[in-house]
């Protein structure tokens, strides 16, 4: 029994991967660069994300997203104020996006008018890991609330991840929040590692943030 179930595993996500390939190739071609954000519920994804479109979208960037949750629109909602193209993606219980879920939701969207496409994961630190969406970066959340050592509980996420972003500096005092073990363990996971120390509500730490994206964009278009 145990060999035939891994053998379907295997094929579900090679099928992925081949799909994840050929949007990364659409993506590429059309000049997009695309992000995938993934961490628990309630990290803080949506909004880094209302700040990001909204300062991305002043400095006359185009950029667009798509979102992930179980049921609802509302990160969609909350997205869509800023003004950017938005779209929810509902699984219906999947724990995770899938590549053929990002390409049924880019239908009628010209790629060519979207310089940075970026797509919030369902909550979740475990199986989105699996998942190639075919972005150029995955982005894993750590928020102050969360505990430090959730990089060495869930070292698949952060370690497939380009960079990490810790949220809700704000109130990182009152949450007793240890900085400097927070990023001993991203590191320990992922040596060398990029992290942002962010607070969406604040602002604190949103221009390098930004800075990041727009320049990992430069070095993947124009090298
Ligand atoms: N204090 C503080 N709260 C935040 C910050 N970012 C998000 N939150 C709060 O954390 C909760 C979850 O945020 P949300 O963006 O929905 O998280 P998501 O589930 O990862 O998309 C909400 O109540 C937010 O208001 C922040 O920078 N500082
Ligand atoms: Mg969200």
């Amino acid at each position: 029994m145990t060999p035939r179930i891994l053998e379907v595993r295997k094929k579900v996500l090679n099928k992925n991967d081949e799909l994840a390939r050929s949007l990364r190739d659409r993506f590429h071609e059309a000049g997009v660069f695309a992000m995938n954000l993934v961490s628990s519920p309630g990290t803080g994804k949506t909004a880094l994300l209302q700040k990001t479109l909204a300062t991305m979208l002043a400095h006359g960037e185009r950029v667009a997203a798509l979102v992930g949750d179980l049921e609802t629109d509302n990160d969609a909602r909350r997205l869509a104020e800023s003004g950017a193209p938005v779209r929810q993606i509902q699984t219906h219980g999947c724990c995770h996006l899938e590549a053929n879920m990002i390409a049924s939701h880019l239908e009628g969207w010209d790629l060519g008018q979207i310089d940075y496409l970026f797509i919030e994961n369902v909550g979740n630190l475990v199986c989105p890991a699996s998942y190639d969406l075919g972005e150029d970066i995955r982005v894993a959340l750590l928020s102050v609330t969360e505990g430090e050592d959730k990089p060495l509980k869930y070292p698949a996420m952060f370690h497939s991840s380009d960079a990490a972003v810790i949220t809700k500096m704000d109130i990182a005092e009152a949450c007793d929040f240890n900085r400097e073990t927070a990023v001993a363990n991203i590191h320990s996971v992922r040596p060398g590692m990029r992290i942002f120390e962010v607070s969406a509500k604040k602002g604190a730490g949103m221009d390098a943030w930004i800075d990041y994206l727009m320049s990992a964009r430069k070095t993947r278009f124009h090298p």
